[in-house]
């Protein structure tokens, strides 16, 4: 069974609706820290238990979509952009994609920090209430992750699988800046019992259903690549992307990445929230075949990412001349593990180049690759790229299935034609 945590939503929804009858707002205000010293105590409780009113907003006022996005949905608000507008080799803020299950919190968009604390409480010693100034005094740590929701490459699934149909553009690499999750777990004082993380943001539905909430395990929130994000690109986070505070949890899912972070619950057991569980950003323990559904039982936790690459030039349906030089460059990326080649073929996978691979600036960030081809004869192609990782998986030619199409990887292929 799962323990109620603290932001429930029928829980705060109706604490708060009490709790507002029984002191009205002068009192909640004192309660925000607005009227001066003295309310610490009641602010941290009453944040921590949710009983503050957290309104979320459209995707309007949080500045989306943005331009050129291919929007999936607006509410909950989901976009992606199409690969030849990802070729930075740092993802740009107004090019990275937006995934939420919610809606964004309207501290996101006024960026008012009152009344806002990151809890750690569970199995730690000192369970604290940081302020952003808190975070702040801790060592702030720069790096380029790669950020990709578990459903990047969903529509390329078949059969037809349910949820957001992404195409490839569910993946960007931006520069993060903040905290290592590990300095501030350790300034809780982790207890032995601490076995997993159960993250929670301020975006909780106002229906009643259980907010987003995933978590991860502690020797991966004690990795010095997992970070509480403060900055993207070297400003605070956007409204979208989880002002004030999100995880970076490097090589791992997006969904792994709380954004909107307001409590770090430390838990003695694998966190079992609703999308911890059933099929819900879970695989097939063993490979099935196209449509089937294995029982639960069989399904396990998806972690990191799978190694992947993407063409950001050309363009597809470009019409070029033959015996021109054509270059053709992307990314790569491979979870956890390291990237040893990008290959391209320009006959269906037949023969095959090899690129020019360019390291990332640091571990977890995209590797770049680049080459260039010619070819004699008009007619139409398919520039394919398929890269390898250093355990020796590359990508595949079709893509494996799983019920919710999580992970998909098949390479990427990019038309073009050759002109008389
Ligand atoms: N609080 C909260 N955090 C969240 C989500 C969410 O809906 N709410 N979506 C997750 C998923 S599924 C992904 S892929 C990433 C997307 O991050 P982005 O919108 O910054 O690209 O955020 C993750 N963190
Ligand atoms: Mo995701």
């Amino acid at each position: 069974m799962l323990q109620k945590p603290k932001t429930f939503t029928t829980d705060r929804l109706d604490s708060r609706r009490e709790f507002l009858a029984k002191i009205g707002k002068g009192a909640l205000l004192a309660s925000l820290g607005v009227f001066g010293a003295g309310c610490e105590a009641a602010d941290r409780g009453l944040l921590s238990r949710g009983l503050l009113p957290i309104v979320l907003v459209d995707a309007q006022e949080a500045g989306l979509p943005k331009p050129d996005m291919l929007v999936h949905s607006e509410s909950p608000f989901n976009g992606e952009f199409a690969p030849h507008l990802l070729s930075d080799d740092v993802t740009p803020t107004e090019r990275h994609f937006v995934r939420n299950n919610s809606g964004v919190p309207e501290r996101a968009v006024t960026k008012d920090l009152r009344g806002w604390k990151l809890v750690i409480d569970g199995e730690v010693h000192n369970e604290l209430a940081l302020s952003m100034e808190d975070l702040l005094r801790f060592p702030q740590v720069t790096m380029e992750v790669v950020l990709e929701c578990a459903g990047n490459g969903r529509s390329l699934f078949s059969p037809e699988v349910s949820g957001t149909p992404w195409q490839r553009g569910a993946v960007a690499c931006s520069e993060w800046t903040g905290v290592r999750l590990r300095d501030v777990l350790q300034a809780a004082g982790l207890k032995p019992s601490a076995t997993y993380t159960g993250n929670y943001g301020e975006d909780l539905s106002n229906d009643g259903s259980e907010p987003f909430s995933r978590g991860i395990p502690i020797e991966k929130a004690m990795d010095e690549h997992t970070l509480i994000a403060l900055k993207m690109n070297g400003e605070v986070l956007p409204a979208a992307h989880g002002f004030p505070a999100r995880l970076i949890v490097s090589g791992w899912i997006g969904s792994a990445m709380q954004k909107w972070l307001n409590r770090i619950w430390v838990r003695d057991q694998v966190h079992d929230s609703e999308k911890m569980s059933g099929y819900s950003y879970r695989i097939p323990a063993y490979p099935i075949a196209p449509g089937d559904k294995p029982p639960v039982e069989d399904m396990q936790i998806a972690t990191a990412w799978q190694v992947k690459s993407l063409i950001t030039l050309p363009q597809p349906h470009l019409e070029l001349n033959k015996d021109t030089l054509i270059k053709v460059r992307g990314h790569a990326w491979a979870g956890e593990n390291r990237i040893d080649k990008v290959v391209v073929s320009t006959d269906f996978g037949i023969q095959w180049q090899e690129t020019q691979l360019i390291s990332p600036s640091n571990r977890y960030a995209w590797y770049h690759w680049e080459t260039e081809l010619t070819l004699a004869n008009r007619g139409y192609y398919e520039i394919w790229a398929r890269a390898y990782d250093d355990t020796g998986a590359a990508q595949p030619f079709n893509q494996p299935w799983n019920p919710k199409g999580y992970l998909g990887n098949v390479i990427h292929r990019v038309p073009i034609s050759i002109g008389a």
